[in-house]
């Protein structure tokens, strides 16, 4: 059997690049890179491997009449069409689980870090300020309200953290979840009135699309913080930056943007937001474990043996 040909879409690491080269005949982003190259090898190509931000919409799908799977390094794939893929019989697969730990370690990193005034206060003591008296006193966060808009795997892996520090937990989803100890809040208007912190961990796509928008942001009020680790469309960027400059409320923690890797000038220009680069799930260990799932269900399907970890539309 000849060896499956994959189209590789996004700048994946070594070491997931690696296994795929020495298991199938990859096309590294020719679709971008190579229009000629693309056309002779597209009606061959089975399988696609792409990242949590990479975008495979209904036209690339159609131009690759023997795809048969989609295969996302990343818990998110709101980049994929994935009507348009199940139309066509095309499996897409994701990689949940594994991060969660370390987006949840950020969520209340970020946190911390609005509240307390932390890289902030490491650049008052770079810059030698210290001599010149204390910085101003900051926010308590130990036994404070958190508000998770969104309580699957990674929301509840902050809820766990958030108990050790003493917090009262409130969400918001689509349906309450009575399975868990929280309190459900049927809107994210609601939560934020009710919130300290406001941590954004729900999926992509045109359902969140501006979620949190100008409403959202009143009601969470000038003692409230917005922590996003989830998708920048979550947030309307434009009514958050707008918030932050007039007070309305008191912080942000942004790990994600709407238009990565471009971050708006007024936005890095504020004072009370920390700014991270999408580093959710950017350690050494997660990463891997991420590639050898995401190569893991490549694997699996042309062996066609069961998915490790298809996505739930795909179940
Ligand atoms: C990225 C993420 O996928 O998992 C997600 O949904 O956003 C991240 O983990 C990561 O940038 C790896 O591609």
């Amino acid at each position: 059997m000849p060896r499956p040909e994959i189209l590789v879409v996004a700048k994946l690491p070594p070491f997931l690049m690696q296994p795929l080269i020495e298991n199938f005949v990859v096309h590294d982003r020719i679709h971008e890179s190579d229009p000629a190259a693309f056309a002779k090898a597209a009606p061959r190509i089975r399988g696609i491997a792409g990242s949590g931000e990479s975008k495979v919409d209904a036209a690339l799908i159609d131009r690759l009449p023997a795809l048969e799977i989609i295969s996302v390094m990343g818990v998110g794939y709101d980049g994929v069409d994935v009507a348009a893929a199940k139309a066509r019989n095309v499996v897409v697969t994701h990689t949940p689980n594994v991060l969660n730990d370390d987006v949840a370690d950020l969520a209340l990193a970020l946190m911390l870090c609005v509240a307390r005034g932390i890289p902030q206060s490491d650049r008052y003591v770079r810059d030698g300020r210290w001599p010149s008296g204390p910085m101003p006193l900051a926010r308590k966060m130990s036994g404070s309200r958190l508000g998770l808009v969104g309580i699957g795997r990674i929301g509840q892996a902050i809820a766990q953290r958030a108990l050790a520090f003493g917090m009262s937990i409130a969400y918001t989803a689509r349906s309450a979840k009575p399975d868990l100890p929280y309190r459900y809040l049927p809107t994210a208007r609601e939560l934020a009135a009710e919130s300290d912190f406001l941590v954004v961990i729900t999926p992509g796509g045109a359902t969140t699309r501006k979620l949190i928008d100008a409403e959202v942001l009143r009601a969470l009020g000038p003692q409230g913080f917005l922590i996003n680790v989830a998708r920048g469309s979550v947030v309307d960027e434009q009514a958050l930056i707008e918030a932050l400059a007039a007070g309305t409320i008191a912080g942000a923690g942004l790990d994600v943007f709407e238009n990565e890797p471009n971050v708006p000038d007024a936005l890095r220009a504020l004072t009370n937001v920390v700014l991270t680069s999408h580093i959710g799930s950017a350690t050494g260990q997660t990463r891997r474990a991420m590639a050898d799932l995401a190569f893991a269900n490549l694997a699996a399907h042309f062996a066609r043996k069961p998915l490790p970890s298809p996505v739930p539309e795909c179940r």
